[in-house]
This record gives C-alpha cells, sequence and structure tokens, in this order.
C-alpha cells in the first residue's frame, strides 16, 4: 500500500516535471564529426544537416589532439557573421576552444543563444576552413516548439 502509493506520488511527480521542465529531458551532447572528430576534410555541414536540428541546452563536444610532432593543431573559433564565414576571415573571430582545449574529453559548447552560431577551426590562417571544411553553422532552436 505505501510503496504504491509513493509510486504514484514519484510519477506525478515526473509528469508534473514534464509540464514544467519540458527542456530538462532532452538536452543533448553531440561529439562533432562523431567518430572523425574534429579533424582536417570531414563534412562538417553534412554532418550537422544528418544531426540536426539542434535545441537550446543542446551541447556540442569539440574533441582534437593537442599539436606535437605528428599531430596538426586544431582549434575552435566563432565568427562574427555570415560574411566572415563564408571568406573564413578570422580578424574579427571569438576564441571559443584553443589548440590544447579538445584534449582528452574535449571541449563542451553549450547552446544558450537563439543566434546563428559560425564555428570554424582557427588554424594556419583560415586554411583549415577554407580548405579543410572546418567549418559548420548551427542555429539552435527553442526546445518547447521540437517539432517545428
Ligand atoms: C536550459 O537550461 C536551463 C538550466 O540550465 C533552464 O533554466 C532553461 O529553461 C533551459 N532552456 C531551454 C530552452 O531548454
Ligand atoms: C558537404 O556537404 C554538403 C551538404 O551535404 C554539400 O552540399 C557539399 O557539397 C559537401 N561539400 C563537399 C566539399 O563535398
Ligand atoms: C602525437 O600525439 C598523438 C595523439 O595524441 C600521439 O598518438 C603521438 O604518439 C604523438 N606523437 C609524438 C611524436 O609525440
Ligand atoms: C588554452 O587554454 C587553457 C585554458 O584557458 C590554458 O590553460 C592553456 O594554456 C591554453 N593553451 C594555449 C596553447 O594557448
Ligand atoms: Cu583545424
Amino acid at each position: 500500500m505505501e510503496a504504491r502509493r509513493s509510486v504514484a506520488a514519484a510519477a506525478a511527480t515526473v509528469m508534473a516535471l514534464l509540464v514544467l521542465f519540458p527542456e530538462a529531458l532532452r538536452a543533448e551532447r553531440f561529439v562533432v564529426g562523431d567518430a572523425a572528430r574534429w579533424t582536417w576534410g570531414y563534412n562538417y555541414t553534412d554532418w550537422v544537416i544528418k544531426k540536426g536540428p539542434f535545441f537550446l541546452n543542446d551541447s556540442l563536444v569539440f574533441m582534437y589532439d593537442p599539436p606535437n610532432a605528428t599531430v596538426h593543431a586544431h582549434s575552435v573559433y566563432m565568427m562574427r557573421n555570415a560574411a566572415d564565414y563564408q571568406s573564413c576571415n578570422l580578424k574579427a573571430a571569438k576564441l571559443v576552444a584553443n589548440t590544447t582545449q579538445g584534449a582528452t574529453s574535449g571541449y563542451e559548447f553549450v547552446f544558450k543563444k537563439r543566434k546563428t552560431h559560425y564555428f570554424v577551426c582557427g588554424e594556419r590562417g583560415g586554411i583549415h576552413c577554407t580548405m579543410g571544411q572546418m567549418k559548420f553553422i548551427v542555429k539552435p532552436k527553442p526546445s518547447v516548439c521540437r517539432d517545428d
């Protein structure tokens, strides 16, 4: 009797939480590039199409090894606008994660704003962005509108 009542109470609590905080149960973490991780030559635009849409509070994990004699450096920058993104012009870009922050468990970026996010790798003066395809755009959706 007691056990049944507490199960019912727990279920009611879960229902109440679902109504109040539907987003709490669905924030997801995505490793950028999956097994390829954050690297030269992978098509991240294609990855975004396959994995998206993304929602507020979802997070992206950028994973890349720190540079050494054989491993090339990578990094994560956010471009200020579409024009800079298109041309891979890093002049006004904001550093998100430096060349060592993608190590071990990676660098986690959580979507907190509904703005368009222009992610690029900033290495080799933009060559990783232009030639290496290390660039992608995400505009997270508000999670309450999951099916819009
Ligand atoms: C995101 O998470 C915060 C708590 O970390 C919560 O207050 C907010 O409502 C969530 N927003 C969305 C849209 O999921
Ligand atoms: C990358 O993927 C996008 C989306 O599928 C596609 O439009 C584009 O042509 C691809 N880029 C290359 C260089 O293959
Ligand atoms: C460079 O780093 C990679 C990945 O972390 C590692 O596997 C490799 O042994 C390192 N090479 C050298 C020369 O330190
Ligand atoms: C990268 O950022 C971390 C954390 O802020 C810092 O400790 C580290 O020195 C930086 N590394 C480089 C190569 O700038
Ligand atoms: Cu790179």
